[in-house]
């Protein structure tokens, strides 16, 4: 397959005013009839220039002609994926019909069926395989689409824009006309077609106009619709106060589909979202899965700014539009709920994940250089750390300067596809401030270290923070310039109290921009304790010997939230560490007493956010150590994290069990954030108490698993009694469970996940029993997320298994997939491609399977390029 590099881009030679589409939609064929209004780009230089049309090698192409006339032989080339027509005159009107098969489509991307609806996902090379066209994101044309199909079966016929004309034709089939006014690239085109019902308000936009707001999902769903509603009319009002920004269409359509490769999609006025990102309802949906909800909606309304009105110029700009959007949704939901906790569980992920994949084999920057897949893109480092480098700019420049740099942004680029250095410019020119050397974080791969070591000097009352910045290499950069850090920090003396910085505030941000590079506190008269990083404000990885003793009184006195956690996160790491090194040579584990003093003061603390006490109260987890280690001893670390909870669990279980029960209060559900702490909080002792193996405990698990009003606290009884040792217990309520709600799909998906993730021996066989099951499909991405992917990502133990037979089970599913859904099958091969971070023995089985996968005929070009690159 061929590699792409960002280097080779120029300007398409042609560009589209407008395209007319009218769809024919049947049961074993659809055909597409496209009239595109074609113009020379006067930005193009070569004048002769040919016309590149996309179209997937699976479409039959039933007839073309250019002004009326069909093209003689010579003009016209179709290698691969590419339609070239040349000897093109300046302007022209360009004539297609192609036949295309939504009905075998499994790969869920272009046009394809979903439980019996027809709907598309175009991003980001989808409309390929709808119909030829020059499908790339800077070529932008407005649309008219007609959709015609059989009334019985399809009463909804949606696409984007406003709808204009309808009618019915013979034979029981009808049409609807729809009109997108605002120029846009192929890849947020949207069709829907399908016996859909849905619910309706509106929005009333700063300037006073209204628009209409539906949500459509089958019948069933009906009733777990209204919390996305909220959360968007909550959205359009918060991008208006805090961006300034106002929607344009007079309609704006969510649509739920089941078959959905990823959580949601921002077409133009009709977005379509995975069921998972847009159903929610107290009795079938986690908390979690509530927050899920209202931060994709936000995310995918937020991109009809940062993403539709000013597009990407090309696929290696995905971070332009996805690292603000995302960095625009989680300020949202900070502001809907509690800020520190969203932080907190932001970095979390990112330190996981995205830290992994910088250190992983497919590390690549935010805006790559190359790619052979784009659909390999779509990563945690395009969207996480994408959104943590606008944070920054945020961080930098202050909350007013930032807002005066997006309106710019807007201003200067609404209607166009521009690129990220675009957006650094609009900072840059609306607040003054140089980021020259900041534009390092879109160009370099890799997790930023910092070192720092301090220095208290008593006769000169001077206080000195030394900072040093390495960082690793990645593939295909070994040496890094030094990244611009901002670096927040605040100074708390032996009482606890915060001293005064440079600037005259409790917190300050330094700016690291050099290798290495000290920064002087004056007139401190005591050492003082450092609080490092506050608010996270880098991504990056920050070492400095703190004692245990000074985490802990960092976790009773700094006054930033975000640092508190991770001061007990780092108390939590460095004891691991420790009984984790001792572990392969059979030193006895012993847990060091500060752990349970540091819980003990956080569960005797009354007034305390619920939410950050269990937080806090969450040990490191398995993915944050395994990501810490040199080399991961994937039993070492259960072992440890579970001997640690246990004894927590026993030592402190009377406080354990008055949290509980203080917290487990018969209240109607509310999924406000408050009730969502309660819940968590409630939810983490009881897994405590469970950790006992005590059977009262137990017990008090099944009492709440049969009591429970709500998803939250029913799922973690759940998921805790089938994880106990009792499995007669366990298989009892996982078969209550199921019968409850076998017809509601979401749930069943936890119910595949629990048992994904169950660490007691035998798993596999367990899951591989339940790809039998009539729960299980392997068409839906949902369930083979739920069961596979929980599987392989959340059950080290039983993945990592020493006879290689998860390693096995992973690469058969890859090589069935291949064919089937690429997306899906590249994505699912993650923990595969981590294969170094292990020792020996494990390294070589996992390397056998990647080979195995590698010497398949006909690998998609997704699964190409992720084992070819796994296997340098
Ligand atoms: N644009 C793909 C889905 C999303 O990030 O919103
Ligand atoms: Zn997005």
């Amino acid at each position: 397959p061929k590699v792409i590099y960002l280097k080779d881009y120029t300007v398409p030679s042609f560009l589209i005013e407008s395209t007319e589409l009218r769809f024919e939609l049947f049961e074993e064929e659809t055909i597409v009839h496209a009239e595109l209004k074609v113009k020379r780009n006067p930005a193009c230089e070569k004048s002769a220039a040919s016309l590149e049309l996309f179209g997937h090698e699976e479409l039959e192409l039933i007839e073309l002609t250019i002004d009326g006339a069909a093209l003689d032989e010579k003009s016209v080339q179709r290698e691969g994926e590419l339609l070239i027509l040349s000897s093109l005159p300046e302007t022209f009107v360009l004539k297609s019909s192609t036949r295309i098969h939504p009905e075998t489509n499994t790969a869920l991307e272009g046009l394809y069926k979903s439980d019996g609806m027809f709907c598309t996902q175009c991003e980001a090379e989808g409309f390929r395989r709808i119909t030829f066209f020059p499908d790339r994101p800077d070529v932008m044309s407005v649309f008219r689409t007609t959709v015609e199909a059989d009334k019985k079966r399809y009463p909804v016929l949606l696409s984007n824009g406003n709808p204009v004309k309808t009618g019915e034709n013979a034979e029981g089939r009808h049409w609807v006309t729809w009109e997108d006014p605002f120029p846009k690239p192929a890849y947020l085109f949207a069709l829907v077609a399908g016996d859909l019902k849905c619910i309706e308000d509106s929005f009333t936009t700063m300037s006073g106009r209204e628009v209409k707001l539906v949500i459509y999902a089958e019948e069933k769903d009906l009733d777990k619709l209204d919390y996305a509603m909220l959360s968007l009319q909550k959205s359009m009002k918060w991008d208006e106060e805090v961006y300034g920004r106002e929607y344009d269409l007079d309609i704006y359509m969510i649509v739920a589909v089941d078959f959905f490769n990823m959580g949601a999609m921002e077409n133009k006025g009709l977005n379509i979202f995975n069921t998972s990102c847009v159903l929610a309802n107290p009795k079938t949906t986690t908390d979690a899965s509530f927050q899920r909800v209202e931060g994709v909606v936000a995310h995918e309304y937020f991109h009809n700014w940062s993403g539709n009105r000013v597009t990407c110029r090309d696929w290696f700009q995905l971070s332009l539009k996805e690292g603000f959007t995302v960095f625009r949704d989680a300020e949202f939901s900070a502001d809907m709920n509690s800020r520190t906790v969203k932080r907190v569980e932001d970095v979390s992920l990112l330190r996981t994940a995205q830290f992994a994949e910088d250190a992983g084999p497919m590390a690549h920057p935010i805006r790559p250089d190359s790619f052979i897949e784009i659909s390999n893109f779509y990563t945690m480092t395009v969207y996480e750390k994408g959104a943590e480098v606008v944070r920054m700019i945020h961080t930098l420049l202050g909350p007013e300067l930032f807002r005066k740099g997006s309106d710019l942004y807007f201003e200067r680029h609404d209607g166009q596809a521009v690129t990220t250095e675009d957006f650094v410019q609009a900072m840059e020119d609306a607040s003054g401030k140089d980021l020259g050397q900041f534009r390092a974080w879109y160009h370099q791969a890799g997790t930023p270290e910092l070192h720092i070591t301090d220095e208290f000097d008593g006769q000169k009352e001077e206080y000195r923070l030394t900072v040093r910045q390495t960082c690793p290499a990645t593939p295909g950069q070994d040496k890094k310039t030094p990244f611009q850090i901002p670096l927040s920090v605040g100074l708390l003396d032996q009482e606890g109290n915060e001293l005064r910085l440079t600037n005259g505030e409790y917190s300050e941000v330094l700016e690291v921009t050099e290798a290495e590079q000290t920064f002087v506190f004056k007139g401190i008269n005591a050492k003082p304790v450092p609080s490092l990083l506050r608010g996270f404000s880098a991504p990056v990885k920050l070492h400095y010997a703190y004692q245990r003793d000074e985490l802990m009184f960092l976790m009773a006195n700094d006054t930033d939230g975000f640092s508190r956690w991770d001061a007990a996160q780092k108390l939590g790491v460095d004891i691991m560490q420790e009984l984790i090194g001792g572990y392969s040579v059979d030193r006895p584990m012993a847990l060091d007493s500060r752990l349970i003093a540091a819980y003990r003061a956080v569960l005797e603390a009354d007034g305390l956010d619920k939410a950050m006490v269990s937080k806090v109260l969450t040990l490191p987890s398995q993915a944050y150590l395994s990501e810490l280690s040199e080399v991961i001893d994937v039993d070492a670390i259960h072992n440890v994290r579970e001997f640690i909870r246990k004894k927590l669990a026993f030592e402190l279980e009377p406080l354990f069990l008055k949290r509980y029960q203080e917290n487990n209060l018969e209240v109607d559900y509310s999924p406000d954030a408050d009730s969502i702490a309660r819940r968590s909080l409630k939810n983490l002792c009881l897994s405590y108490l469970v950790a006992t193996q005590k059977t009262e405990y137990l017990q008090l698990a099944k009492e709440q698993y049969a009591q429970s009003d709500n998803m939250t606290d029913m799922q973690s009884a759940l998921a805790l009694v089938a994880h106990s040792d009792d499995k007669v217990a366990g298989a009892e309520l996982l078969d209550d469970f199921y019968a409850q709600w076998k017809d509601e799909s979401l749930v069943v998906n936890l119910w595949l996940s629990i048992q994904a993730a169950d660490p007691s021996e035998g798993a596999l066989a367990r899951v591989e029993s339940l790809m039998h099951h009539p729960a299980f499909d392997a068409k839906n991405p949902n369930k083979l997320r739920s069961l596979i992917s929980v599987f392989c990502a959340q059950n080290p133990v039983n993945f990592h298994a020493k006879d290689g037979s998860g390693y096995q089970f992973l690469a058969d599913r890859i090589i069935e997939l291949n064919a089937q859904n690429p997306q899906i099958a590249s994505r699912m091969l993650t923990p595969l491609t981590r294969w170094k971070k292990y020792a020996a023995d494990r390294q070589v089985l996992m390397r056998a399977q990647l080979e195995r996968i590698h010497q398949c005929d006909d690998l998609s070009k997704d699964v190409f390029e992720v084992v070819s690159k796994s296997l340098v």
